[in-house]
């Protein structure tokens, strides 16, 4: 959904692809040859180079446009945030939301980790949204949009987003600003 919200805020024109991870079409040998990691997301581009991982597809589609602060340190600090998403925001909420949605692994066999790794993200979102609109500078980065992916789907991953206000506001904000349905 990354690629997809750049590419409908920027009007990039796209061909979109469904592709089961659940009925393993990640393994077939034409997915492969896009993405030898196996995984979603992965953009052919118009010239037919294929593109993997949803922030370096970002970047590269957002390259030059106003989702990416002009300011250097600004910059980095977008980076930044791309990185903790993927360390830190990610491999909690979206592993859970997955294994509780599409798995529909019982509370029982999730790793317990999980929970508290997801908490502590969101908890230091919430510190970090006290006095700002956004998560870098004062208006729309991919640092949002990156974030913005799973925490709208917080709660199918077992997180309720009114124990943290600041990141429900930012949500609501951002969805606005994205022109998405609202997700709460
Ligand atoms: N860090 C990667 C994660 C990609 C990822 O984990 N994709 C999952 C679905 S959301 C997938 O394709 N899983 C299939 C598999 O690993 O076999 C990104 O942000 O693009």
């Amino acid at each position: 959904m990354k690629v997809r919200f750049v590419a409908d805020r920027l009007k990039i024109p796209y061909r979109w692809i469904d592709v089961s991870v659940l009925a393993v079409e990640t393994r077939n040998p034409e997915f492969l040859a896009m993405n030898p990691a196996g995984q979603v997301p992965v953009v052919m581009l118009a010239d037919g180079r294929p593109l993997a991982q949803s922030n370096a597809i970002m970047l590269h589609l957002a390259e030059g446009s106003a989702l990416i602060p002009a300011d250097a340190y600004e910059r980095a600090l977008m980076h930044q945030w791309l990185f903790w998403e993927q360390y830190s925001h990610e491999t909690a909420i979206a592993v859970r939301r997955f294994q509780k949605t599409y798995l529909k692994m019982p509370e029982s066999e999730i790793d317990p980790s999980l929970k508290l790794k997801g908490e502590r993200a969101l908890a230091l979102m919430d510190r970090h949204l006290i006095n700002r609109s956004h998560f870098v500078a004062d208006h729309l980065t991919l640092a949002d949009i990156a974030l913005v992916a799973y925490t709208r789907w917080a709660d199918e991953a077992g997180f309720d987003l009114k124990d943290w206000p600041g990141v429900h506001k930012w949500v609501t904000r951002v969805e606005t600003e994205l022109e998405l349905e609202a997700s709460t």
